[in-house]
């Protein structure tokens, strides 16, 4: 496979500094070398940047971020765009989980072109499905899932040339869930798998329902990787921790799927905070799942070729 990594330090959507350094912590704990060393090949296309924008003003009092935000979307769809014409596999660096406003309608557009329907596999402590209107602590990295739904209430942001639709989503890890996304979950076809879930069933039924309706559909398929998806205990360096996350096992066991799977297109790699970390354990353990997904494994079993 070509993967190609694109820096997006997104930090607008949270309220603590440093998502910024993401990008370049994910380099320095070696994700390019390590995807060769599985026989990849790495093109590293930067950091995308957004130009000085305007205050936009919003009803909410809480929200911040907002014109930075908005802006960041255009820029990362034109960017997630681009990079999955230009590799088999765009991996995107965050940056804050706002990204997603970004990198999701980017991937969505490519297989539109293709004919190909997008489906979203979201591995996250939080469903991050608030609007503008409902988001109580004014945090866009808890709004994404609405926004590429097509849900209404993102005036100021680009218009959705390709909005996912929510039976194609698939959540799993959630643990954390205000009450406005209660509902908004309640009311949608995504498939959730919250913790209690993962307790009672594990993740290879669940995970493996879903894929084979990626596969009967031909579809594309994009992973959000939030670093709260994990348990703090292995993965502290993420600014909305939350107890109770997915072990180091259920992780890997969920990438090695997905690698014999064949069906990942592009993957979000978010919410990493460097300056919250021990030494860049949380980052090493990132680039470990990704080397999962991309192949690394401790006894050779047979795995599919990716679709490009
Ligand atoms: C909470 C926490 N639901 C909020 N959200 C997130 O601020 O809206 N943390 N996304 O990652
Ligand atoms: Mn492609
Ligand atoms: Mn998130
Ligand atoms: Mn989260």
């Amino acid at each position: 496979l070509t993967c190609a990594l694109v820096g997006a330090p997104v930090q607008t959507g949270t309220q603590q500094d440093g998502c910024i350094m993401g990008p370049d912590a994910f380099r320095t704990a070696g994700l390019a070398r390590t995807i060769e060393t599985l026989g990849h090949r790495v093109i590293d296309l930067g950091n995308a940047a957004i130009d000085p924008v305007d205050a936009m003003d919003h009803p909410n009092p809480a929200l911040r971020g907002l014109s930075e935000t908005a802006a960041w979307a255009a820029t990362l769809e034109h960017a997630a765009f681009t990079a999955s014409q230009a590799s088999d596999l765009p991996i995107f660096l965050g940056g804050d989980h706002s990204l997603a406003i970004g990198t999701v309608p980017g991937v969505a557009r490519h297989a539109a072109d293709k004919g190909q329907e997008q489906f979203v596999l979201w591995l996250d402590a939080h469903p991050d499905i608030h609007t503008l209107d409902t988001t109580a602590s004014g945090n866009l990295h808890g709004t994404p899932t609405a926004y590429f739904t097509g849900r209404t209430g993102f005036d100021g942001y680009p218009a959705l040339k390709a909005p996912i639709k929510p039976e194609n989503i698939c959540m799993m890890g959630i643990r954390s869930v205000d009450p406005a996304e209660n509902a908004a979950l309640s009311d949608s076809a995504i498939q959730v798998y919250d913790m209690r879930s993962i307790d009672e069933d594990g993740i290879r039924a669940p995970l493996q329902g879903f894929l084979s309706k990626v596969e009967a559909a031909n579809g594309a398929l994009h992973v959000s990787l939030d670093v709260d998806f994990l348990d703090p205990s292995i993965a502290p360096a993420v600014g909305t921790t939350v107890p109770g996350g997915a072990t180091f096992r259920e992780a890997h066991l969920i990438m090695e799927m997905l690698c014999d799977s064949g069906l990942v297109t592009s993957l979000d790699l978010v919410e990493l905070n460097p300056f919250l970390d021990e030494r860049g354990r949380t980052a090493h353990l990132m680039v470990d799942l990704t080397a999962s997904l991309l192949g690394r494994k401790v006894l050779d079993r047979p795995t599919r070729s990716h679709q490009s």
